[in-house]
């Protein structure tokens, strides 16, 4: 049982707001902090600012019942929760300017036996950096009576409300005893188990994770270009391996998207450059294999029956959502509509209404309907397996150049 009654959560994004929305369910009176004034705006009307099934009946309902509030500043609490991006800088190391921010916005705050979570995926040893920052913005403060610990989000976009439940969690603590409150505060929403350790294997256990997806990405990615050059169905041998009992061999695709596998190996990689040599390698093949669907779509193009017109279907990273960042298909998009200006690009994405910023200026590529963008192409490239292209009616494909990177209509 959590003695917390009030936390401020830091950070309304896709993990932010989901926690402190699931929190407030819990009667918890929670109190979220974002720097952007349209986060914060959209919050305390009860609305949603980017699209997360089942997260909007939360807010709505957190906010109807005044268990919910946001701001643009940190207000004291009993718990704070730190959700904030950790992008990385060039040279792949970490950009921890978001937590330092955050943890100075908290730190006026502390009296001293507060509860301090870093949820942000970070390299090993952040949670120790972030109670330094705590300690140079509070040197009147006797931190050691603080309990600072790191509880690494572990939930699936498209699912988040539900995995925010049924998942287990792992909770690291600079301190056993900071382990313990936060696994208590987290027990108010997970059904599933907690399990406690310290903070450098806990931000190391987010980072193996996706590592671990990325690593297997890559052998399936790889798996696809030599089925290429040899003219074997990757689809068709990769279902075959896997009815191997220990073979499980994940799908290939156009590269690997998104804010969290692209990434966090880095952090890995970052850490111990030398050691890192597989993980490294995994980033390298998946960043590479855009270049390679690229390459497809350009001999396509030299063939006699071409007629002009590309599609390309699909700009989300990943089936079925709307989320664009980090996208391979946005990548592959305007590099060819960049590179190839004589050519009409046709792009079909249900989910979306208009083109990102990066692709609206491109003369050649427009965002059509999925019906516009198959009858007038002869070359089709599959970017993105969502349900609505998995249903086109197939007569539609006849006589056509098809390039199918995820194996929809393989
Ligand atoms: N992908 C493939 N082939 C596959 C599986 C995925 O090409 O067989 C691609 C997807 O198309 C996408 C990318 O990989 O471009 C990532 O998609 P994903 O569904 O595997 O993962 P994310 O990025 O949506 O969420 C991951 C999850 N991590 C793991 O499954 C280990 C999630 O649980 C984490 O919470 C999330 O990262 C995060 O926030 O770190």
């Amino acid at each position: 049982m959590t003695d917390i009654q009030e936390v401020a959560v830091i950070g309304l994004g896709y993990i932010g707001l989901p926690t402190a929305a699931i929190l407030a369910s819990r009667g918890i009176r929670v109190h979220g902090v974002d720097v952007n004034p349209r986060t914060v705006e959209a919050v305390n009307k009860g609305e949603v600012p980017f699209v997360e099934p089942e997260l909007g009946a939360f807010v709505s309902d957190a906010v109807t019942r005044g268990l919910l509030t946001a701001s643009l500043t940190t207000p004291a609490a009993q718990a704070f929760i730190v959700a904030v991006p950790t992008p990385f800088n060039d040279d792949y190391s970490a950009d921890l300017s978001y937590i330092k921010q955050a943890a100075e916005g908290l730190a006026p705050h502390l009296t001293g036996t507060e509860l301090v979570i870093l949820e942000s995926t970070s390299p090993p040893g952040t949670t120790e950096r972030m109670a330094e920052y705590i300690k140079a913005a509070r040197p009147d403060l006797d931190i050691s009576r603080l309990l600072i610990a790191h509880c690494p989000e572990r939930v699936l976009p498209g699912f988040v409300m539900q995995e925010l439940v049924s998942n287990d969690r792992i909770v690291g603590g600079l301190s056993a005893e900071a382990a313990e409150k936060a696994k208590a505060l987290y027990q108010t929403f997970c059904a599933a188990e907690i399990l406690t350790t310290d903070a450098a294997t806990a931000e190391m256990a987010k980072l193996v994770e996706n590592s671990f997806r990325d690593v297997n990405i890559a052998f399936a990615n790889e798996l696809s270009i030599i089925s290429d050059k040899l003219g074997i169905n990757v689809w068709e041998l990769i279902e075959l391996a896997n009815r191997h009992p220990r073979v499980n061999i994940l799908q290939p695709g156009p590269g690997v998207g998104g804010h969290c596998i692209a990434v966090d190996p880095w952090f890995i990689v970052s850490a111990a450059p030398e050691e890192s040599q597989l993980i490294r390698r995994a980033r390298e093949t998946n960043d590479a294999k855009p270049d390679w669907v690229i390459s497809k779509v350009k001999d396509a193009t030299a063939k006699q029956s071409f007629n002009g017109q590309v599609s390309l279907l699909g700009l989300a990273f990943k089936k079925n959502i709307d989320d664009l960042r980090e996208s391979p298909a946005i990548n592959i998009a305007r590099k060819l509509a960049e590179s190839h200006p004589q050519i009409q690009f046709l792009a079909a994405e249900p989910h979306i209404k208009e083109l990102p910023v990066s692709l609206a200026a491109l003369p050649n590529l427009k965002l059509v309907s999925t019906d516009e963008a198959l009858q007038r192409s002869s070359v089709i490239t599959v970017l993105v397996d969502h349900d609505r292209f998995r249903d086109v009616n197939r007569t539609e494909l006849h006589g056509k150049d098809i390039i199918d990177t995820r194996g929809l209509w393989r």
